[in-house]
């Protein structure tokens, strides 16, 4: 079967399907693919952080009423060490803040989105491969139900993940790529958040993450050494650790629940350049990966979708300089969210290198932190999202 759109995107995570939406209020039409079914993408559970810029954006592709009616916006976080407590206020040091509001809720709310406006999302394809990207006259291939189609199409974009396609038809692309020393333990449980706001702790055992998803629904991570076993964590086991690694000398105490999802996700670093090659170009995690700890992955992708819609419409009008610079403007915000995330990383892990010089250097950079205006400010600057004007 033969399909014409303007723009064919792989993959239907928040990157493709937020610029399909973007691009569907500017009379662009779209054709977005997904390996998965659609109730499986709905359930994924990933990233929960929406940075002041991220949230403006959905409001803006019509996808922000159940985020305004459901998420719970943040005005700050708090750093635990040394059993004591700092807060770090995001909207007394930068006037804005940030929302919790779970991944699956955005793909959810812009699944349904583009099916209510007509928009062409097939389910369930397999063997996607990409044709004559460096012509003027793209294509992707793929089969459905068993069937092969050919989309023809002016642009392909890769919005299929870490795991997706697409970035291995570039060919001369350059990687620079982290692995870290330790990896998350993430639960999802039903209980009632124990805090009010998210709570980054360091522990000499290592780091814990305390988050949410709804007022009855907790969402919690734990380090552990990246080859962990999670046949090795009984419930009992992850409770206790996370009691410990959040205890404060003035009684702090984690309420407990069902456990509903546990998982160990390995942590790394990594940026593909450039971010496109002729008619392909890439958004998302599809070129880059940050360590979570900074809370940056959904909003780069987020980021990453508002430069590329912005080009693609500017392209429409005549005015290719946006996407030809789509790549060099998308790296500056991906660099400025790898060095963030990767200071909160060093910042709040154990880091096994068995050198107490380290562990010293984080005492003293949390100090700081408790101590410093400007130490905080620089915090919770990179944390709530640096404006959508700036040009990094
Ligand atoms: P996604 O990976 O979300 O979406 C890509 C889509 O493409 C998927 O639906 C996939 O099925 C599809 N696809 C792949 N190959 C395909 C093919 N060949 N054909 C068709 N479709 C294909 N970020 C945070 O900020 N905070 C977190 O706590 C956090 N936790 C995470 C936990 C896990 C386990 C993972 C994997 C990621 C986490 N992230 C977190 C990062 C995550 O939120 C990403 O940044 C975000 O999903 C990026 O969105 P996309 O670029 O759309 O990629
Ligand atoms: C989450 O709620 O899943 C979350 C929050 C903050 C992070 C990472 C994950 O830094």
């Amino acid at each position: 079967m033969h399909i014409r759109t303007q723009v064919a995107i792989v993959g239907a995570g928040p990157a493709g399907l937020l610029l399909s939406q973007l691009l569907h209020l500017q009379g662009i039409e779209s054709v977005v693919l997904e390996r998965h079914r659609r109730s499986y993408v709905e359930q994924r559970v990933r990233a929960g952080v929406l940075e002041h810029g991220s949230e403006a954006m959905l409001r803006e592709a019509g996808a922000g009423q159940r985020m305004d009616a459901e998420g719970m916006p943040h005005k700050g976080t708090e750093l635990r060490f040394g059993h004591r407590r700092h807060r770090i206020d995001f909207v007394e040091l930068t006037d804005r803040h940030i929302t919790v509001y779970g991944q699956q809720e955005i793909v959810k709310d812009l699944i349904a989105l583009r099916l209510a406006a007509g928009g062409d999302v097939r389910f369930e394809v397999d063997d996607v491969t990409l044709h004559g990207l460096d012509t003027d006259r793209p294509a992707v291939e793929f089969v459905q139900a068993g069937e092969r189609h050919r989309i023809e199409c002016d642009f392909v974009v890769g919005a299929d993940g870490f795991h997706g396609v697409s970035r291995g038809y570039l060919p001369d692309a350059t990687v620079y790529e982290r692995h870290y020393p330790f990896a998350w333990l993430g639960i999802i449980a039903e209980a009632p958040p124990s805090s009010d706001e998210l709570i980054y702790a360091r522990h000499e055992h290592g780091f814990a993450l305390h988050s949410m998803r709804t007022p009855q629904i907790i969402r919690m991570y734990l380090q552990v050494h990246p080859s962990e076993d999670i046949a090795t964590w009984p419930d009992e086991r992850i409770w206790a650790e996370l009691q410990t690694r959040l205890a404060t000398e003035d009684g702090f105490a984690l309420t407990e629940g069902n456990l509903l999802d546990k998982h160990i996700t390995p942590m790394r670093s990594f940026v593909s350049t450039p971010m496109q090659y002729g008619r392909l170009l890439l958004a998302g995690d599809s070129a880059h990966i940050v360590p979570p700890t900074g809370a940056k992955g959904l909003n780069l992708a987020v980021n990453d979708v508002r430069l590329l819609a912005a080009a693609i419409a500017a392209h429409e009008r005549g005015d290719d300089e946006p996407l030809e610079r789509y790549s060099e403007n998308a790296l500056r915000r991906v660099w400025r969210a790898q060095d963030f995330s990767n200071f909160m990383t060093q910042l709040l892990h154990r880091l096994d290198d068995g050198n107490p010089f380290q562990a010293r250097l984080q005492l003293s950079r949390l100090e700081q932190l408790r101590r410093s205006e400007a130490a905080a400010r620089n915090l919770a600057e990179n944390y709530v999202g640096l404006p959508a004007t700036a040009d990094f």
